[in-house]
């Protein structure tokens, strides 16, 4: 029903248009505003009746032209219509204002029953944890600990460590080299093994060896960087070597060390350690280091573990120490091929794929 028909059909001051029936208006607007749906439709049909063009002032404004008698009658029962129409009104809108209400509850709604999502906890990633074993059980029987820079010196990662400069180790197929070059006029590359941490350590406490008698002894954990990427190498990975250099240190020495970190490092007095013949140019003589579990699903295999040797005369020179009187040792493991076989992982990227079903059995 529009305003203009609803005005005409009851226009004057409710008295009935020839030969229509008056139109009950507070019927006529409870109708309408129980149509409304929203609080904005319900402003509008309120319009219609008290607004200014609205029924109901209409109505009023008819009473000007009526005898004081009629004015009296039908003033009261107009005014009563116009409290009925606002009373819905009012209702009207509080009844929108719940639904709204409750819809907007019905749609926001949380469970507080569900159970907290709780905070994630964090774990140590196990070739760190293997990481920190080693640094725990070296530093136990008596090796400090090197760090070092990852981007290094072209002299650090390989000339003093007697790789010959046609060395296939120092192409770019095998090293990552920087868009810069370092104060030897060398590029500066992504060290391809962790010994440049430990050609610095011992050029730092080379006097205290040759002057006070304290031996150079050390590990040098981190990352380290190959172009190479397949099941079995990861262009980036993590070593751990160590230096014993002093008067005397032999190869016994190394193997009693050896053997005492992997007895520890595995738990079990069960394994044997052997030396293989092996070449590295840091080394003279060189060897693998081998190792066998006398017991457990790998008993009686012989596994690869490290490289090692006496370090060679030339690289004691580069440390600022004398060939002729200080010798000693040297070695290089995988972090995480010692990760490997303490946990029986037999896929190495699994370590770089951040596999939360993976990781978190170390957590
Ligand atoms: C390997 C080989 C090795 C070394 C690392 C070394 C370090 C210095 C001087 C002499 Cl500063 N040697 N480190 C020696 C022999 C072998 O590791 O392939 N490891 C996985």
């Amino acid at each position: 029903m529009t305003e203009s028909s609803l005005t005409q059909r009851i226009a004057p001051a409710g008295i009935p248009a020839s030969g229509q029936q008056p139109i009950d208006i507070v019927a006529a607007a409870l109708a309408d505003f129980a149509a409304c749906d929203t609080a904005t439709a319900l402003e509008d049909a309120k319009a219609k009746y008290l607004g200014k063009t609205g029924a109901i002032t209409a109505l009023l404004k008819g009473l000007g032209e009526m005898t004081p008698e009629h004015k009296k009658l039908h003033g009261a029962e107009i005014n009563e219509k116009k409290t009925a129409i606002e009373a819905a009104l009012k209702a009207r809108r509080e009844s929108l204002a719940n639904e709204a209400l409750n819809a907007k509850l019905a749609s926001e709604s949380i469970d507080v029953t569900l159970p907290g999502r709780g905070r994630g906890v964090g774990g140590i990633h196990p070739v760190i944890q293997t990481w920190q074993r080693c640094e725990d059980i070296f530093g136990s029987i008596g090796f400090d600990v090197a760090d070092g820079p990852e981007i290094e010196a072209d002299w650090f990662n390989f000339t003093a460590l007697n790789n010959p400069p046609n060395h296939p180790a120092r192409s770019m197929q095998d090293t990552f080299y920087v868009d810069m070059n370092g104060t030897d006029g060398l590029p500066l590359l992504l060290r391809t093994h962790t010994s440049p941490m430990q050609v610095r350590y011992a050029r730092m406490h080379a006097a205290d060896l040759s002057n006070k008698g304290k031996p150079i002894k050390v590990i040098a954990p981190g990352r380290t960087y190959r172009v190479d990427s397949d099941a079995t190498h990861s262009p980036m990975f993590h070593q751990i070597e160590g230096l014993w250099i002093d008067e005397h240190i032999s190869f016994a020495d190394l193997k009693g060390v050896y053997t005492d970190f992997l007895r520890r490092f595995f738990e079990t007095d069960a394994l044997t350690v052997r030396f293989r013949p092996s070449y590295f140019p840091f080394t003279e003589p060189s060897a693998e280091i081998d190792m066998k579990f006398d017991s457990g699903p790998l008993k009686g295999k012989w596994l690869e573990i490290s490289g090692s040797g006496q370090v060679h005369p030339s690289v004691v020179k580069n440390f600022g120490l004398d060939p002729e009187r200080f010798i000693g040792f040297a070695f290089g493991s995988g972090l995480e091929r010692l990760t490997m076989l303490k946990h029986g992982i037999g896929d190495l990227r699994l370590f770089f794929e951040g596999d939360h079903r993976f990781l978190k059995q170390f957590a």
